[in-house]
């Protein structure tokens, strides 16, 4: 009796302490199980059906069980041996051939799924053209036909296709925004005449518009959990507005920034552009559109101007401790220095004066993860 009661008490307790760890796992963010794309509706599609094909069998296998566990047990005054079965050619062949059967079916899905997804829209003139280019630790998007580069907040139309080729800077990285596309690889690597190798390009799309978090989902490095982005899904006419607002550029103000524009010149320029159409292959994230990211240096909390400043602040002074880089040297050989001796509290304030003007567009009142109507 004693020994009984033990037994559940401690199925009970591991019970427990799965739900409360996996009640923990999944952010609302960054599911499967919400899709608002295409690509993300199809891969839900395939999980649920092979999810809905293995409920089955087990639910056939457990009752076959049950029923030869109960049909079937010895009776206490039995000691016979039971009659012995060696090999059933039909028995073997169905249970041969029905998975056979479901693997085929799946891998049809499958297949025709997976290709579907990675369907080359670059010649489609409906299509938004766009290159990722993957860097340890930031996402650099470029739109060769609207002439436009930004970094780390993803603006698309909403509806339409999003021709993308994909490469890697350094290291091989992954693009998944989990809502709206599964994950593709950004691969780095020159051949030998120069040009580009392994470019991946895939088409993905929002079907409504919002904000969805994007995610690095290959090891590249110990800041890879750190290397976030947006995607900004807007209503076309909206989308048009982005591109023009992003093509004018910021006249500065204030008398402090202008002073900051200054410190920016000799300390940062080298580096990064705020101007959206700069197509200069620069070490730093392109910065146009700063003042209104979502995030800043990928995760960093900006909601706030207050936010904003202050994490602006952290990550000018000490980059390193915000986004720790590889202690060996690397592919990657340009990090952001820290600021934090080089420029006084004045420069500084100035500084970031500067950048909080560089306000192209703004995304509204989104908030990550809803949907916008
Ligand atoms: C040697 C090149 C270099 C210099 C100089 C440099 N940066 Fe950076 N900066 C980078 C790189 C590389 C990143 C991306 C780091 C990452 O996210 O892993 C970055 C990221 C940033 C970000 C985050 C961008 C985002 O999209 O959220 C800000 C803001 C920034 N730098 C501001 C500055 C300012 C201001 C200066 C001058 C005081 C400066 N940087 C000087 C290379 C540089
Ligand atoms: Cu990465």
């Amino acid at each position: 009796m004693k020994k009984k009661r033990l037994g559940r008490g401690v199925i009970v307790l591991l019970f427990t302490f799965l739900a409360l760890t996996l009640s923990a796992c999944g952010d609302p963010r960054l599911t499967t199980f919400s899709p608002n794309g295409t690509n993300a509706e199809e891969s839900l599609y395939l999980i649920k059906l092979s999810a809905y094909i293995m409920f089955a069998v087990m639910a056939v296998v457990f009752v076959l069980l049950l029923y030869v566990i109960i049909r079937f047990r010895a009776k206490s005054d039995d000691t016979s041996i039971p009659k012995q079965v060696e090999g059933s050619t039909l028995l073997e062949f169905i249970w041969t051939a029905i998975p056979v059967i479901i693997i085929i079916f799946l891998a049809v899905i499958t297949i025709n799924m997976t290709f579907s997804m990675a369907q080359d829209h670059s010649e489609d003139p409906d299509a938004v053209k766009l290159e990722v280019i993957a860097h340890q630790y930031w996402w650099e998007f470029r739109y060769p036909e609207l002439g436009i580069v930004t970094a780390q907040d993803l603006y698309i139309p909403k509806g339409k296709k999003i021709a993308a080729t994909l490469r890697g800077d350094d290291v091989i990285h992954s693009f998944w925004v989990p809502n709206l596309t599964g994950k593709i690889d950004t691969n780095p690597g020159y051949n030998r005449d120069g040009t580009l190798q392994n470019v991946n390009r895939f088409t993905f799309d929002s079907k409504t518009t919002g904000i969805f978090l994007g995610k690095c989902a290959e090891l590249c490095g110990p800041s890879h959990p750190l290397m976030e982005f947006k995607v900004i899904a807007l209503e076309p006419a909206d989308f048009e507005a982005w591109v023009a607002k992003m093509k004018e550029p910021v006249q500065v103000k204030g008398q402090t920034a202008v002073q900051g524009e200054k410190i920016f010149q000799q300390n940062c320029a080298a580096c990064h552009a705020v101007d959206a159409s700069d197509q200069a292959k620069r070490p730093g994230p392109n910065l146009a559109n700063i003042g209104n990211r979502l995030t800043i240096a990928g995760y960093l909390p900006a909601e706030t101007e207050a936010d904003m400043r202050e994490s602006l602040v952290k990550w000018i002074e000490e980059p390193n401790r915000y986004k720790p880089q590889n202690e060996q040297a690397t592919v990657k050989t340009v990090v952001m220095p820290p600021f934090k001796d080089k420029l006084s509290k004045e420069e500084m304030n100035e500084l970031i004066d500067f950048l909080l003007e560089q306000k192209q567009y703004d995304p509204a009142n989104f908030k990550i993860g809803t949907e916008v109507k």
